[in-house]
C-alpha cells in the first residue's frame, strides 16, 4: 500500500510534525487554508471515521480538542474550524482530521458549503425517520 500519510508515520515522508503520541500525530498541512492549518491522522491505516476502531475514537479527539486549543491560543486566532472529509472530498484515502485556526472576516465565511433547505415538513421528517430507524438498529 502506497499511502502519503503512513510515509509520514513511518518517517520516510517529511512533515512538520507538531504533535504526536502512541496513537496519533499531528502536522501542517502542506497546502494550509491558513498558517497553522493541522492534520490530525492515526498511527494506523484507515481510510474514514467510521473505519476507525472504537477504541481509537476518544484518543484521537482528545488531541482533535487539544489542538483546536493550540492554534488559537498559541496562534493568537478567535476560533477554529475541526472537520473531516470521509471519502467526498477526501483526496488522501487515510483519516485526518483537519483543526485551522479562524479569525472572524478571514474569508472562510459560509466554507463555501451550499445550503439546500428541506422542501417541506414532511420531507425533513421522512429523513429524520431514516436516520432514527437506523440507529435504533
Ligand atoms: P482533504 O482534502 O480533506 O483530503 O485534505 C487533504 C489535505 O492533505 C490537503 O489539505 C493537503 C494535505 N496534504 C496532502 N499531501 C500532503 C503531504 O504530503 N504533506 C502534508 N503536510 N500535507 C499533505
Amino acid at each position: 500500500m502506497n499511502c502519503i500519510f503512513c510515509g509520514i508515520v513511518d518517517g520516510s515522508v517529511p512533515a512538520s510534525t507538531v504533535w504526536e503520541d502512541e496513537h496519533s500525530l499531528a502536522f501542517l498541512d502542506n497546502r494550509p487554508l491558513f498558517a497553522g492549518h493541522c492534520l490530525l491522522i492515526p498511527r494506523l491505516h484507515v481510510e474514514t471515521l467510521a473505519d476507525l476502531p472504537p477504541e481509537l475514537v476518544g484518543p484521537l479527539f482528545s488531541n482533535a480538542r487539544m489542538l483546536s486549543k493550540a492554534v488559537e491560543e498559541a496562534l493568537g486566532a478567535e476560533g477554529s474550524f475541526v472537520g473531516i472529509n470521509n471519502r467526498v472530498s477526501q483526496s488522501v484515502p487515510h483519516l485526518h482530521v483537519h483543526v485551522v485556526p479562524r479569525r472572524k472576516k478571514d474569508g472562510l465565511k459560509g466554507f463555501f458549503w451550499p445550503r439546500n433547505p428541506y422542501k417541506h415538513d414532511e420531507e425533513m421528517e421522512e429523513v429524520r425517520r431514516r436516520l432514527r430507524d437506523y440507529l435504533k438498529a
